[in-house]
């Protein structure tokens, strides 16, 4: 990373004045943050690397983008008028539906004149003296606030695999977050897609039908569920509307704010009928039910873990017709759940058409991107078209991306360099003044987002609506504080079995150096313990913090 910060005296300050609050980003954490802030009647602008709003509905514009949440209990909750003039049209709304409700959300609450679109941040450092955050953009501009509030999603810092030759290939070749803007064409052309995690699944299932020839280039298989969406019909939509304050009250009430909820049996309480029963009723039913609403110990327990993945993996031998592919698609190194599930529509069946091949890495590894297409150990694939599904650097990444300095000009990645140190996942101690929404071992990283994002909204609205009243000028997060929730964090995460597995979820990309340890980057304590602790910590007067 350039020295931005030594870059920084060169430049004039853009502005004279100091906002109360920069928020970078303008997804959906960022467009509720900037409406609550000036609700309350703060100075606030907010940076946008995109040319519009939408965030992560923004960039992923790849075929097959969609929701895995059903759409209404995805939509923000804060607003009456705005829930009952929106219509979602499918169960699982597609990402160009999705974008354009989020458009409609910036119009509506007109908050458009508050964000600077075309406006990377790449640096942000706190000036003691004056307690404010000076923010840098990729231009060279410098902008002032007294709190800067991080809203750069999770999953935003997309990440192209460490593969030599990348950029020799001559053909057309896209990482899927970066997906052009205008209609890419996949008639006659040979394909591939590099990544089958929940993003490569969508993309893989959807131009499978359109390719020449598609061939899947596949490191680690995952399970896959289907997905069952549909159109939602008028009488369904009238439903929707009447039920939304029952269903948000749910939503309160389960661990990932899903309409799912963990079946309060053990998986070895019931008959094997009963089990697969269960199972094939699970199976058949739209969304994360298979997930979150399966037997108690299904996620902690390897037996009964076991077991479903078994279930699971037979499921994948009735659907796939070559029986050497239908193993290769079958996990072997992680049961069902310990990773984040993709969810699928006849993506298995794509597998049965004939120009669709799968190459397992594990077995011929790729050795190099070449001018014409892919060197594995063992053939060359020619290709006029490369697709990137390879992810991103999950959690921290986009945070390691921007040069953030605390007090003393301390930098934020080294801080956390051991693995993220929070209070609440919304504060570090020594980088007072900054509140990370979304940020690591914050509940909304394990779940249905928005609905953890307007908690983490509402409060860090409540604590800076509580700062302007009293003239508050400075909010630290204490050390010990920050010790003992991440020490909770770790514990509750250490009964569970998705951290003994290798995945985004766990910190863990073979592309991004120094990130091959396994971390505890969620809370696994569930949204309604989160949102209670958070209550509290208010309540006792903004406890584990020093405000000044
Ligand atoms: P994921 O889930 O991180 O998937 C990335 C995929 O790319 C995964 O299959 C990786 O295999 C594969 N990959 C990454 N680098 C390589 C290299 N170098 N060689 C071969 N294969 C590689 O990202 P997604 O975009 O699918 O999903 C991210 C989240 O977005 C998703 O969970 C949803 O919550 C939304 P690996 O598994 O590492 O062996």
């Amino acid at each position: 990373m350039p020295d931005t910060h030594m870059a920084a005296a060169d430049h004039a300050v853009a502005s004279s004045r100091t906002f109360d609050a920069i928020i970078i980003g303008a997804g959906i954490a960022g467009l509720y943050q900037l409406h609550k802030l000036r609700q309350l009647g703060l100075s606030v602008r907010a940076f946008e690397t995109g040319s519009g709003v939408g965030g992560t509905w923004y960039w992923n514009r790849y075929p097959g983008a969609r929701f895995d949440s059903e759409s209404y209990t995805y939509g923000y909750s804060f607003s009456q008028d705005l829930l009952q003039e929106w219509d979602w049209t499918e169960h699982f709304s597609p990402q160009p539906e999705t974008l354009r409700y989020l458009n409609h959300v910036a119009d509506r609450f007109d908050l458009r004149r508050d964000i600077q679109f075309n406006s990377k941040v790449v640096a942000a450092s706190f000036d003691e003296a004056a307690r404010e955050w000076r923010v840098i953009l990729e231009n060279g501009q410098t902008w002032r606030a007294r709190f800067l509030v991080t809203a750069i999603g999770p999953l935003s810092a997309h990440q192209m695999p460490r593969i030599p030759g990348v950029a020799d290939f001559k053909g057309e070749s896209y990482h899927t977050y970066m997906w052009p803007h205008e209609p890419v064409s996949f008639e006659g052309k040979r394909v591939a897609v590099i990544g089958t995690g929940a993003t490569g699944v969508q993309v893989i299932q959807t131009i499978a039908p359109l390719c020449g020839s598609l061939t899947v280039f596949q490191r680690t298989p995952n399970w896959c569920t289907p997905l069952h969406n549909r159109k939602i019909s008028a009488d369904e939509q009238e439903g929707i509307k009447a039920g939304y304050p029952a269903m948000f009250e749910l939503l309160r009430q389960t661990p990932g704010c899903y309409i799912h909820n963990t079946d309060p049996r053990g998986t070895f309480e019931v008959t094997q009928e009963e089990r697969e029963a269960f199972w094939e009723k699970l199976y058949s039913e739209p969304g994360f039910g298979i997930w979150m609403g399966n037997f108690r110990d299904m996620l902690t327990d390897l037996e009964a873990n076991a077991l479903f993945s078994e279930w699971v993996a037979n499921k994948i031998r009735q659907r796939v017709k070559d029986p050497v592919t239908a193993e290769k698609l079958i996990p072997k190194n992680h049961g069902f759940g310990t990773r984040r599930v993709p969810q699928e529509t006849f993506y298995y069946e794509a597998y049965n058409l004939p120009h669709v091949k799968l190459v397992s890495t594990l077995e011929t590894p790729i050795e190099r991107i070449t001018e014409t297409g892919i060197q594995t150990s063992d053939a060359h694939y020619d290709l006029d078209m490369i697709i990137y599904a390879t992810g991103f650097d999950a959690i921290t990444g986009a945070f390691d991306r921007i040069d953030f300095r605390g007090v003393g000009g301390a930098k934020l990645s080294d801080h956390w360099a051991d693995g993220p140190k929070t209070y609440l996942g919304l504060m570090s101690a020594g980088f007072p003044n900054l509140l990370t929404i979304v940020g690591p071992h914050n509940a909304s990283t394990r779940c249905n987002i928005p609905r953890c994002i307007e908690q983490n909204v509402e409060w860090v609205s409540d604590l800076l609506g509580y700062a302007h009243e009293h003239g508050i000028t400075r909010i630290d997060a204490t050390p010990d504080a920050e010790a003992n929730w991440s020490k909770h964090v770790e514990e509750l995460a250490a009964g569970m079995l998705y951290s003994q597995v290798d995945s985004w979820l766990t910190g863990i990309n073979s592309n991004v150096e120094g990130k091959n340890v396994r971390r505890i980057l969620q809370y696994q304590g569930g949204a309604p313990q989160y949102r209670e602790k958070c209550e509290q910590v208010a309540a006792n007067g903004y406890e584990g913090m020093v405000l000044t």
